[in-house]
């Protein structure tokens, strides 16, 4: 070792340095212009030529540099850094109030400051973790992995919903899961999985809407044998990750066997499914009636993300979603009179109902997606027009928040393009529009949309934040003075909502890769899997 050098030393060698370098500078300039008045005039002449070109080029070129410039991310504490930062706040105070109020409890009620139950697991909690773990929410997620790990236990008697849980716990868990790398909750998956594989036990192989996990029974509604179409195709993605993960093939079974019945089942029209499917006879009932919002929606998204995830190996989905899309535009597509607004609406016994759920403003983002994928480059445009229709349904109410219904206008007046109907003005804190929002930005980059997601969070912090913690559902969209609050706060505006606004604002478009990832309904990435060596 030699001894640290002294500290006067270490000065003295510095102005050294600084003198001697000085002088060497004054040197070089001198030998330099020795050096140019050797050359001969056609030397010189040709070496400032040469410069001139370069100066003429630089400027030449300038523009397309400083536009190349102006398109790149932009610098740290950007306005996109400024709105993650507001999303993660709002999520902090909606983790709030369900702390304080609903800890362990489905559900936050903001208002009374209390909770309520669904099916007494947990819910809020489980849909929020792999939203916490994407906001780098670290302490937050510490203390839910806690509870998830000594807490959730599933052997409980209480009927639960197959779709709801599985897209909300199932998911969640496997998507936190795929994030963390965390064993505990693949176990947790595995159990909840199993608990509801009864529901698959019908004459039809057309699954039961409920189980009680703790029994291991399932059974349908009490005033029906009928299953709700969207809940028994809507199941996939999660059960087919399941046997993936754990080499048993049985969960796999069970729902690619339901799409085998649906895919060859008589009764649609022009791909178009009804709401609901008997589980006795396997055939669907309430024929007739055509819609892609409430208990159909999830179907399509699912023919195509299921596609997607298997590796585009399964040309039934595929097929099945292309004629969908062709029925959709076929039965189901108007544009409104006033501005010319594309919409959705439905098919009640070949009478069209301009009558749009804002469920399904999932649209525009699953046509986004399946152009990405290499589908028709009319779905792209289908899917940009429906996105405007989206974000007129929210900016042309007085809060700017959606009704959970709108009806548009066919007349060609100049009044306005969407009407609601007084028992239809209910704001849930719904995602799709923001879900839609989020893919469009991923394969336009067109700024517009961050900006429209950005108008959403500023209202729903004006009229449904809840000043002791949490969110709440409101009444009244139309009325800003008093939007009625309702004093909920769904699982999914964790699980999905504040999670889509903070992808839609995050510059880094390899967070969760629409390439490598596949969301299932309830915003839980789960992995597109591997392509089998050739
Ligand atoms: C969520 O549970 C899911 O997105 C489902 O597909 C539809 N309903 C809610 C959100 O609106």
């Amino acid at each position: 070792m030699y001894p640290p050098p002294r500290k006067d030393f270490i000065a003295l060698t510095l102005s050294d340095q600084h003198s001697r370098s000085y002088n060497n500078g004054k040197h070089r300039r001198q030998s330099c212009w020795r050096k140019w008045k050797q050359l001969s005039r056609l030397q010189r002449s040709l070496i400032l030529f040469l410069l001139a070109l370069l100066l003429i080029c630089g400027l030449l070129f300038y523009p397309s540099f400083s536009e190349q410039w102006r398109g790149r991310p932009p610098a740290p504490h950007s306005l996109s850094v400024d709105r993650l930062e507001t999303v993660r706040e709002a999520f902090r105070h909606a983790w709030k109030g369900y702390k304080e109020f609903a800890w362990g409890h489905d559900e936050l009620k903001p208002v009374s400051k209390s909770y309520g139950e669904w099916f007494g697991l947990g819910l809020t909690l489980v849909d929020a973790l792999d939203t916490m773990w994407i906001l780098g929410l670290t302490e937050e997620f510490k203390e839910a992995r806690k509870w998830v790990e000594t807490e959730l236990s599933f052997s409980k008697n209480v009927d639960v919903n197959l779709f709801e849980s599985t897209i909300r716990i199932l998911g969640g868990l496997l998507s936190t899961y795929h994030l963390t790398g965390d064993e505990m909750f693949l176990e947790k998956a595995k159990d909840i999985g199993l608990r509801l594989m009864p529901a698959f036990k019908t004459p039809s192989k057309i699954p039961f809407s409920d189980v009680n996990i703790g029994k291991g029974i399932a059974h349908p509604p009490r005033w029906t044998s009928d299953s709700t179409l969207a809940e028994v195709t809507s199941v996939q993605l999660e059960f087919r990750e399941l046997s993936r993960l754990t080499q048993d093939p049985r969960y796999q079974e069970v729902v690619n066997e339901v799409m085998r019945l649906v895919h060859k089942l008589p009764g649609k029209r022009d791909g178009l499914v009804p709401m609901f499917i008997n589980t006795n006879s396997g055939q669907f009932t309430h024929k007739g009636v055509f819609t892609l919002g409430a208990r159909a929606d999830s179907y399509y998204e699912y023919l195509l993300k299921q596609w997607i995830q298997g590796g585009k190996t399964e040309p039934d989905l595929l097929e099945d979603y292309l004629v969908a899309v062709e029925g959709v535009k076929k039965h189901l597509l108007r544009t409104t009179g006033p501005s010319k607004l594309t919409f959705i609406g439905e098919l009640n016994h070949n009478r069209f109902n301009p009558k749009m759920d804002h469920l399904v403003c999932f649209l525009p983002g699953t046509l986004a997606l399946g152009a990405h994928n290499g589908l028709p480059d009319d779905h792209m445009d289908l899917a940009l027009q429906l996105m405007e229709t989206c974000h007129q349904m929210y900016v042309q109410m007085e809060t700017g928040l959606s009704p959970e219904i709108a009806q548009f206008n066919l007349q060609p007046s100049d009044g306005r393009d969407v009407h609601v109907k007084p028992a239809d003005g209910h704001n849930l804190l719904r995602p799709e529009t923001v879900e839609s929002l989020f893919y469009l930005y991923r394969f336009t980059k067109d700024a517009k949309y961050r900006d429209w997601g950005w108008d959403i969070l500023q209202s729903f912090n004006k009229y449904t934040r809840v000043p002791s913690g949490g969110y709440t559902s409101i009444s009244n969209v139309r009325d800003p003075v008093n939007p009625g609050p309702r004093d909920k706060m769904e699982s999914f505006f964790l699980g999905e909502t504040l999670k889509y606004l903070y992808l839609l604002f995050s510059d880094d478009m390899e967070l969760l890769s629409l390439d490598q990832y596949v969301f299932n309904t309830e915003a839980h990435p789960l992995p597109i899997w591997p392509s089998p060596p050739i």
